[in-house]
């Protein structure tokens, strides 16, 4: 089994390179963070590296400072990338010489399975869980103090604060094991939730404005252009999360935001599209029917034309998925 065999890696190296995901989320840096503190328990030497630094939400988690943001040198007895579903998503890594093998650390169900050996669990509610696992095969004790809040803050994220469907028993017993190691569960949750810039609620108000009602009731949709985001001073990435508010409404069984990316251009017209279903519909069907893809419940597609004729096609992929 590749966890065994990722454990057996680390018992036998002594310097590790652990990165994540590039556009890191709490996941992906917590994990690597909850790793590499780990592994310093266990005497061994972690360099973190997160291509590009830090994002400054991510800041709050305990080790954030001590990332490094470029290809650290030397050799390492392997590399370890949390969180990441896709080669495309993956950060430069030292060549093969210095990185040694690539070691995956994931829980998400489609994947392209790059690296050397894949730790790919699915029923992990967060690539957090999966260290978490990792450690009880590593050591009988309890997990590192520094290893406790990036984790709680991986899962905690991954489970929308322990409120997904995942979250089971299970889960609320691994985040309650982590809370007794003194983990603060306002600070991460506040900082994972709360914590929004200014252009950020601005752009909020503008999704909340363009909302609109089809489909008796059933469907949501926000269309967010370029103006918004230039009104606001917001960037792509604090669209995130948006999609749920269409969801939030009463009757709601599908949501979607459509936005023009910051790379759309005349030349190359460009809607993302996002897709959140009340639990009940299935938003995978309705992206595939656009050509996209994803979960039950959260899905997305990305369309090569104009937002008028993007907001025909999602409307009508939608109203026969809810009369289909
Ligand atoms: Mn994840």
């Amino acid at each position: 089994m590749s966890r065994e065999l990722a454990v057996r890696a680390i018992r036998e190296g002594s310097r590790f390179l652990v990165t994540c995901h590039v556009r890191p989320d709490a996941d992906a840096l917590g994990s690597a963070l909850g790793l590499a503190a780990m592994l310093r328990v266990l005497g061994k030497e972690p360099v973190v590296y997160c291509q590009d630094g830090v994002p400054p939400n991510l800041l709050f988690l305990t080790g954030s400072s001590e990332v490094v943001g470029t290809t650290p040198g030397g050799r390492f007895d392997a590399t370890f990338v949390m969180d990441a579903a896709a080669r495309v998503l993956v950060p430069v890594l030292p060549s093969r010489s210095e990185s040694g093998p690539v070691i995956v650390v994931d829980h998400h169900a489609a994947h392209d399975d790059f690296g050397e050996l894949v730790v790919r669990e699915i029923d992990a509610c967060a690539t957090g869980e999966v260290v978490l696992r990792m450690w009880s095969d590593l050591s009988d004790g309890a997990v590192p103090a520094d290893a406790a809040q990036p984790l709680y803050a991986a899962v905690a994220a991954d489970t929308g604060g322990f409120r997904y469907p995942g979250t089971t028993g299970d889960t609320l017993r691994l985040g309650a094991s982590l809370l007794d190691r003194g983990v603060s569960t306002w600070t991460v949750s506040s900082n994972l939730f709360e914590r929004w810039a200014r252009e950020r609620m601005a752009l909020l108000g503008e999704v909340l404005r363009a909302m609109e009602v089809h489909h008796e009731g059933r469907c949501a949709v926000v269309c967010v252009g370029r103006d918004a985001f230039e009104r606001t001073g917001a960037t792509d990435e604090m669209l995130e999360g948006m999609v749920n508010y269409g969801r939030m409404l009463d009757g709601v069984k599908i949501a979607a935001l459509l936005w023009v990316p910051r790379t759309a251009d005349a030349a190359r017209p460009e809607i993302k599209i996002s897709l959140r279903s009340d639990g009940e519909a299935d938003v995978a069907a309705v992206a595939v029917a656009l050509g996209g893809g994803g979960h039950r419940v959260a899905a997305g597609v990305s369309l090569a034309t104009t937002m008028p004729e993007a907001h025909t096609r999602v409307l009508a992929a939608i109203r026969s998925q809810l009369d289909g």
